[in-house]
């Protein structure tokens, strides 16, 4: 059986049907429904936020926080991520600076963001990568005193969260999924309120456009399946809790590989291995069917319309793009798939 890393997690689908005989009877399939004003408040209600915000996907919800936040010039964020996170500023005429990532965390680190600032700096967008959070109250000091916006990519993180302003995504890939989705969630309450109209076409009420604004809404069918993924939420994370665990007692004394600390959802989890066996390493178990990724190879930087751009010097980002694996976990994957998982690595390595 073939072994992948993004798996859905899928609930139950009866579970699922339940809130689709909703939709059924009321007949509103999208524009602010009651499914989606519910998956906001469970949402909130689960991270401890006052306001969650539901868009049609993280990307797009990144790309209304920059609006929203009336950024311009340049902002700073890891290059260790996902091409969305830099995308969404390029579409919106902002050029991202790259900036290296702490060395434990693979977190933007923040005393290398201050050697980027300058006068066209407006902002610092860091992102909670593979369960860990950014170092929040060095970022929050740095922004505060150069008077910048901080906000994060919040794509892998739920449910935990800091304290600012950030996105989640609900990809079909990801820790909860509805289909497609994202989720901005804020203690600003005005803030919430522009991010609601701005997904709206900049509506404030009928036949009433107050500004700009695009249309970014979830639609009713993606809220009941992340309704129906919340309720699951607490299998998903047992099930990657015990595959963890298979992964750490199995991979610890091997000589090149280093399995990083369990952090958060455990949604990601990842693997250092030596540089000069990662590929060769990658190679063997996808001819396996084991579908490992090297997320986020090669880097922002060595990506697109990003690799002619001038950018500090990156160790920790380097030796990130060469040396990631990112293991197949979730739902799909027993504790008894990670064992033959590990027991192939050890095939090749030992
Ligand atoms: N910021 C960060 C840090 C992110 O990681 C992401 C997304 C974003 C922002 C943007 O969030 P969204 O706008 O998407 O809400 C996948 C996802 O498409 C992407 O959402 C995710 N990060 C990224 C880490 O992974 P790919 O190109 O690797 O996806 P793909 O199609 O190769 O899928 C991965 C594996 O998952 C496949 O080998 C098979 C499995 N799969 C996938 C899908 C979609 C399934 O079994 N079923 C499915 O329906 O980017």
């Amino acid at each position: 059986m073939p072994f992948y890393v993004g798996r859905p997690n899928l609930p139950e689908k009866e579970v699922f049907f339940r809130f689709v005989d909703e939709i059924w009877k009321r007949k509103v399939l999208t524009n602010n429904g009651p499914l989606v004003q519910q998956f906001e408040r469970e949402v909130a209600d689960l991270v401890g936020v006052r306001n969650a915000v539901a868009v049609s996907n993280a990307t797009t919800g990144l790309e209304l926080v920059i609006r929203i936040l009336g950024l311009t010039g340049e902002v700073i964020l890891p290059s260790f991520t996902f091409i969305a996170t830099a995308h969404a500023l390029t579409l919106q005429g902002i050029k991202p600076v790259f900036c290296d990532i702490d060395k434990y965390t693979w977190c933007i680190d923040p005393t290398r963001v201050v050697e980027l600032i300058t006068k066209k700096t407006s902002a610092v967008l860091g992102v909670h990568l593979f369960g860990h959070l950014c170092d929040d109250e060095a970022l929050t000091i740095i922004a505060e005193t150069a008077n910048l916006k901080l906000f994060y990519d919040a794509a892998h993180s739920f449910p935990s969260r800091s304290e600012e302003l950030e996105v989640f995504s609900f990809h079909a890939t990801k820790f909860i999924n509805s289909f497609e989705g994202g989720v901005i969630v804020t203690e600003d309450n005005y803030l919430a309120e522009e991010l609601r109209r701005f997904r709206n076409f900049g509506f404030a009420g009928t036949d009433q456009v107050s500004g700009l604004g695009t249309n970014a809404k979830m639609s009713e069918i993606h809220a009941a399946m992340g309704l129906a993924s919340l309720r699951n939420l607490e299998r998903v994370l047992d099930r990657n809790l015990r595959n963890y665990e298979v992964y750490s007692e199995q991979l610890s004394d091997i000589p090149n590989i280093f399995l990083r600390p369990a952090q958060g959802n455990l949604h990601y989890i990842v693997l250092e291995v030596e540089p000069t066996y990662r590929d060769s390493l990658v190679l063997y178990l996808q001819n396996r069917n084991v579908f490992v990724r090297r997320y986020f190879y090669p880097g922002c930087h060595n990506s697109g319309p990003y690799r002619t751009l001038k950018h500090q010097e990156m160790p920790n980002t380097d030796w990130a793009n060469s040396s990631v694996i990112c293991l197949p976990t979730g739902l799909a994957v027993t504790p008894d798939d990670a064992l033959y998982i590990c027991n192939l690595i050890k095939e090749k390595i030992q």
